[in-house]
């Protein structure tokens, strides 16, 4: 047995071997002669997790033993990926696992190319949480991730003549090696029912939530690895369970299967992840997965809480509960309700340690995105909810009203509660409300919310708002997804860059070196041709790595305008047919990502993208110098294949929509040049990498919100003065792309003409060709165009997750690092 333990925690190749071995017949019930890829990955796995379990325990233990404070991180999304290269490469043994796979038979890129992906977040706020998941543990920090275990993670996308379908993706479908189910880690949550009043022991009017349904939140965990392996942090994930109490009446009917029936569907909440991403549809079950999993996680928090303690009034030095976006933000109502029903707080007290716990982070203007519940709906699903949040409501805006207020009309912007036409309960409000800290995702986008959606908010509470840059995990995004890159950088700068970012500002002085210089090129080249077998195996194209590889990856969206990205491949479609002898620079633009399946004008895009492809790339009057490829199913997989490789980064949104960004800083740190707006973090990133170094194109966000409130544009004109930009849309109008339906693209023309160009397409169009043409331009001086790179790589170290995490600890969590005792 004692060897036995041993083994497990061997790092060295032959432990590692024979824990494989072992771990192949005993757990996967395989011989190595029969086992397939996936039992090895499965046999990998769960050697590695063997590796990181003590140091779980030793962590946890630490942080119990210290009472120390904890950071709760609430997400409706966790956008992971895959996690064996990343739990290897943070412990350090990925050499070790590479050379024991080999002396298998076995190649450690086709196991880790096994793994599913965790697709359990829909893009950039999934995505950021993963991130900071990885920044909490790499520095010690106690950060607990919470969120829902979906069984069906964001839809596989594929395309069928050139459009979007979707299918359901299986994570699951053969097991996850890397979670613990915790069957003993229970809560019940409840649904629909009423409240009755009564009065307590001192005669006080108190109020209980009955006859409501019950269903069961059962705990995984999964071990999130800190870089060095020595804190390992916990994201639990939750999922529903059918309880076991069985409605007699039911029974007495008979009516047995009914009563099952109902219990079976209970478990649809943590079914499926809702494909949305800015559009909120209104759907109680989403509704409900945000109760079930925020209420879970709050009775959790409390339970450990009162390991320790005995009275509340110290919760919001134990613990900060972050909130991203307002997806959790029922957990307000749900602490009140928690507090004031369960364990008798008295109303005041209860609101201040509430206030004190929250934070609450905002990651969109949009006002499609922002989330109000109907309120019909809410006292349905939950009663004793919305009573609170009258109540909530009611206390502040008589306090502000006796505090004089602005007018009748402030106080309803300020109301919890919308009293347009069907009444809502903005849940922006609520979180604004219930947290002692509000932040936007980059300076622009906290400047527009003060200016904007919170102006109000801002008024009557100006310290609430505050900064906190995005940032990007240097250990995914530059350290595993880039090793060419990455030994490069360590070769000439040591390994302190990948837990401390800034230092990589240290190969700035190497941007004037010609030997690494070519080095770099050379790291690049490598990256293209990985990519060009990738597209090849994807889409059958073949594209030339010598070209420019101009790179738009991102969910598809209207403001983020692919739309005009296209259109700019039509016009140099053009160009190169109408000027044959010009040598031209060969240009692969490269786009992915998906389309809400419900968003028909995005999807339509898709298909545009498509469309074009198919004549771009098989007309040989372009002699193969422009190349479009639709790189289907993207996602953190993908991702990692695909920014490593990118010469240019299409960061193009209407000004003032993009909260941020962050595909911008993955880009721009694996050496690709920026062609953006000021949009966004493209501002901050304008700063740091100089603005040399960096294509910026189009209107500001002053200038966009002055022309709309001027009365917006006729971009009919527009076109018109524009031969390029006319000549390009009357392709598309007259069926150029799709001889099969020349009428297919008219609701894009629809909008682009008679609907007023909401996104500003038309009127950016000039200037980003002209960013495009100086791109093009640069790119034949490939000295200039490596240095350049190169600056870019070196200054992107303030844009590394762990600053972004270090910020919300110190002005935010008021959390510190914890140095785990390691035990045996
Ligand atoms: C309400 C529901 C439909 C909804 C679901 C998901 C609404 C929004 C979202 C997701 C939003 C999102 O991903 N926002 C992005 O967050 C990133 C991280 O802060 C930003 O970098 C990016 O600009 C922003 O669009």
């Amino acid at each position: 047995y004692k060897s036995r333990e041993i083994e497990r925690r061997s790092l060295d190749v032959d432990g590692l071997k024979r824990s494989f071995l072992e771990w192949l017949v005993y757990s996967v019930g395989k011989d190595a002669r029969a086992a397939t890829r996936r039992d090895w990955f499965h046999t990998v796995a769960l050697a590695v997790r063997d590796r990181v379990v003590d140091r779980w325990m030793d962590t946890t233990r630490s942080y119990y033993h210290e009472d120390a404070k904890r950071v709760y991180y609430l997400s409706l999304e966790f956008l992971i990926g895959r996690l064996l290269t990343n739990s290897l490469s943070n412990l350090g043994i990925i050499n070790e696992c590479r050379q024991a796979l080999d002396r298998l038979g076995l190649s450690m890129d086709d196991v880790a190319d096994s793994e599913p992906d965790a697709a359990l977040g829909n893009g950039g706020l999934g995505r950021l949480a993963a991130c900071f998941l990885d920044s909490m543990a790499s520095q010690g920090l106690p950060g607990y991730g919470y969120g829902i275990r979906y069984e069906f993670g964001l839809f596989e996308q594929r395309f069928e003549h050139g459009w979007q379908v979707e299918y359901p993706e299986q994570w699951l479908q053969f097991g996850n090696p890397w979670e613990f189910a915790r069957p003993e880690v229970l809560y019940p949550v409840q649904f629909y029912g009423r409240v009755e009043e009564f009065r307590d022991s001192v005669g006080e009017r108190a109020y209980r939530w009955v006859d409501a349904d019950r269903v069961l939140a059962m705990a995984y965990d999964t071990p999130v690895v800190g870089y060095g392996g020595d804190t390992i942090n916990t994201l639990r994930l939750w999922s529903a369970r059918a309880t076991r109490d069985f409605n007699f009446g039911h029974f007495n009917d008979g009516a047995y299967m009914k009563a099952v029936e109902q219990k079976i569907l209970s478990e649809n909440l943590s079914r499926v992840l809702y494909p949305n991403d800015a559009t909120e549809t209104g759907k109680e079950l989403r509704f409900k997965q945000e109760y079930f999993f925020t209420s879970a996680s709050l009775q959790d928090i409390l339970r450990r809480y009162l390991q320790h303690h005995t009275s509340f009034d110290n919760l919001p030095n134990k613990a900060a509960i972050q909130l991203n976006d307002t997806h959790p933000a029922i957990g307000i109502a749900e602490l009140m309700r928690l507090l004031v029903d369960q364990h008798a707080l008295r109303w005041d007290a209860a609101w201040e340690i509430t206030r004190a716990t929250f934070a609450y982070t905002n990651h969109t203007l949009l006002p499609e995105a922002l989330e109000a519940w109907p309120v019909r709906m809410v006292e349905r699903v939950l009663p004793r909810h919305m009573q609170i949040i009258y109540e909530i409501n009611a206390k502040f805006l008589n306090r502000s009203k006796a505090r004089g207020t602005g007018d009748n009309a402030k106080l309803s912007r300020l109301s919890l509660i919308d009293e347009r036409g069907d009444r809502r309960v903005r849940m922006g409000n609520l979180a604004f409300l219930g947290s002692h800290k509000v932040n936007g995702v980059s300076a622009l986008h906290t400047d527009l919310m003060k200016q904007t959606v919170f102006a109000d908010f801002h008024e009557e509470f100006p310290d609430r708002i505050n900064n906190k840059t995005n940032g990007i995990t240097p250990r995914r995004w530059l350290k595993q997804a880039n090793p060419a890159l990455s030994e490069l950088i360590t070769s000439r700068i040591g390994e302190g860059w990948i837990s401390d970012l800034e230092q990589i500002g240290a190969l700035k002085e190497k941007a004037d070196d010609l030997v690494f210089r070519e080095e770099f090129r050379r790291a690049k080249r490598k990256n293209k041709k990985r990519l060009a077998a990738y597209i090849a195996r994807q889409t059958g194209d073949e594209v030339q790595v010598d070209s420019i590889f101009d790179v738009q990856v991102k969910r598809m969206h209207e403001y983020k305008r692919q739309l005009l990205n296209v259109l700019h491949t039509v016009a140099l479609y053009n160009e190169m047919r109408d000027n044959p002898t010009v040598s031209w620079v060969p240009v692969t633009k490269i786009f992915a990502g998906k389309a809400a399946p419900s968003y028909h004008m995005a999807k339509l895009i898709i298909k545009l993208i498509n469309d074009v492809a198919k004549v771009v790339n098989h007309d040989p009057s372009v002699h193969d110098n422009l190349k479009v490829v639709y790189l289907p199913n993207y996602n953190v997989t993908a991702a990692e294949i695909i920014i490593p490789a990118a010469d240019i980064s299409e960061q193009i949104s209407t000004a003032g929509m993009e909260a941020s960004g962050t595909g911008n800083m993955k880009l721009a740190l694996n050496g690709a040049l920026t062609i953006g707006t000021l949009d966004g973090a493209n501002v901050e990133i304008r700063e740091h990498v100089g603005p040399d170094n960096i294509f910026i194109f189009g209107m500001t966000a002053d200038e966009v919100n002055d022309l709309r409130a001027s009365g917006g544009f006729n971009p009919r004109e527009v076109i018109a003065s524009n031969p390029s930009l006319k000549r390009a849309l009357d392709m598309i109008s007259t069926g150029v792309f799709s001889p099969d339906d020349r009428n297919r693209y008219h609701p894009i023309l629809q909008a682009l003409t008679d609907g007023g160009d909401h996104f500003l397409v038309t009127a950016d169009f000039a200037d980003y060709c002209r960013a495009q043409d100086a791109a093009m331009e640069l790119y034949r001086d490939s000295e200039e165009w490596t240095r350049k790179a190169i600056l870019n790589t070196a200054s992107m170290g303030w844009f590394s997750s762990d600053r972004t995490v270090n910020e919300y600890a110190k002005e935010i969590w008021d959390v510190h690092p914890v140095k785990p005792v390691h035990e045996g």
